[in-house]
């Protein structure tokens, strides 16, 4: 490899060394980056890598809040303003027990080439906390969010870092976040969050878009093979909203999602979760915050694999859509062994770097990554953005259709950048290197600092 681009991965390895998930991210996105750094020699004379992978800002807070028997508990809150040369921080909280900083800023990277990729004014950050959210009454995830919100409220602003939700965060830890921070500020600043409810300013189809925005990548997928969505088979992971959006889309175009899965194991409905009972049980077994699948499989009376995973189930098209590194080398060994056609990431990082590797380089087998493919949430949520500045409600059309366009961009500006630099069909470096272009532009333009 270009020897500019080891040492920066060298240096990464030895800062981070107790961050495996972001030297991971920072290796596998360097080394897509090999032709460019070679075409333009002025990155690597201002060293503009090792700024990239440097966040501008991150801290952390103390989040106190009490349980309903009384305790005190302590949390760690967590804020990552990684890159805001193409506008305002912009990224998820994430609520999940094993949050620690390798886990933030791993997604905080991730979020700056995808919010790059969406071609709209977003920069890229992302936050959150090890608070645990499974079994908690409301009250108490109330009074987290409001002491969380207390930590973090001078740090953000629609025009200086925008959260929004992530795994353990909804529309309704959003809303108790906001209601928090509109008390702070004394002001209807409803543009500082996204994900927010319809009623105070949440945009039409951001519930859906992850979901909606991966199969509108889909589609752009086998269109280029000559294939269409219609009939395919989908074994997708999770069961939370990004997965629910794909059912919805899935099943309306004529496709069928097959396997859900959660911490307890994985269920396999042949039928497909294609009824509008199913789809809606997903959101129910997600609001129940027991955060098991069984409950699907116990109800409609399918089958239910306890403490495994989907992926040796034989179909045509495989979504990883639940948490980082759940596709390891001896899954994807499965998942060519079957012969899937289609491997779409979904969740951020859902494979590890040599599973990847090894599915990019079977014959047959076409990759496509996640910060490309899940891209339409973050890029809706730049919608509501624009919506609460403009104070204006766009129609549910309006937003899908948006995305719909962003989506079949970001797709067609992935496949360009791969072949300008001679990769071929590379929807994975494609997408890095479009996302950096950007970026990079920005940051040459604005100084060194
Ligand atoms: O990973 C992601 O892109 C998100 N969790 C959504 C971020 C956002 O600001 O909507």
């Amino acid at each position: 490899m270009n020897a500019y681009l080891s040492s920066v991965i060298e240096h990464v390895k030895t800062r981070h060394a107790n961050e495996p998930e972001f030297v991971q991210t920072v290796e596998e996105v360097l080394s897509s980056l090999e032709p460019v750094i070679e075409k333009h020699p002025e990155y690597e004379k201002a060293d503009l890598l090792t700024r990239m992978v440097e966040p501008e800002r991150m801290f952390t807070f103390r989040v106190c809040w009490m349980a309903d028997d009384g305790t005190w508990h302590t949390n760690i809150g967590y804020r990552c303003q990684f890159n805001g040369a193409i506008g305002p921080y912009k990224g998820g909280l994430r609520f999940q027990k094993n949050v620690y900083p390798g886990i933030i800023k791993f997604l905080g990277f991730e979020q700056v080439f995808k919010n790059s990729l969406t071609g709209l004014p977003i920069g890229g950050g992302k936050g959150g906390s090890d608070f645990d959210p499974a079994g908690k009454s409301d009250a108490e995830i109330m009074r987290f969010c409001q002491s969380f919100m207390q930590a973090l409220y001078r740090y953000i602003g629609p025009d200086v870092d925008v959260p929004a939700g992530d795994m353990g965060v909804g529309a309704k830890e959003i809303g108790y976040l906001y209601g928090e921070y509109r008390r702070l500020k004394g002001a209807f600043e409803n543009g500082v969050l996204t994900g927010k409810g319809f009623s105070y300013g949440g945009s039409l189809i951001r519930p859906e878009a992850t979901g909606f925005g991966a199969v509108y990548y889909l589609e752009n997928v086998l269109k280029h093979e000559g294939e269409e969505l219609k009939g395919k088979t989908i074994a997708c992971a999770g069961f939370g909203n990004v997965t629910w959006g794909i059912c919805k889309k899935a099943t309306e175009l004529g496709a069928k999602v097959v396997t859900l899965s959660g911490p307890d194991g994985y269920v396999y409905d042949p039928d497909g979760v294609a009824t509008a009972e199913k789809i809606a049980y997903l959101v129910e077994m997600r609001n129940s915050g027991r955060n098991v699948v069984k409950d699907y499989a116990d109800k409609f009376g399918v089958e239910f694999h306890a403490g495994e995973k989907p992926w040796g189930v034989k179909v045509d098209v495989v979504m990883p859509s639940a948490m980082q590194n759940d596709v390891h080398m001896e899954q994807a060994k499965q998942i060519a062994a079957n012969g899937v056609k289609y491997y779409i990431e979904v969740a951020n990082m859902p494979t590890t770097n040599d599973a990847l590797k090894f599915l990019m380089e079977q014959p047959g087998v076409i990759v496509a990554p996640s910060k490309a493919v899940n891209a339409g949430g973050v890029a809706t949520s730049a919608l509501e953005m624009a919506q609460n500045s403009e104070r204006l409600v766009w129609t549910e059309e309006e937003v899908d259709k948006q995305l719909h366009q962003i989506m079949d961009t970001i797709y067609s500006m992935s496949v360009e950048a791969a072949e300008m630099y001679g990769l071929g069909y590379n929807l994975v470096a494609g997408a890095n290197i479009a996302g950096f272009q950007r970026v990079a532009d920005a940051m040459m333009a604005q100084g060194v600092f």
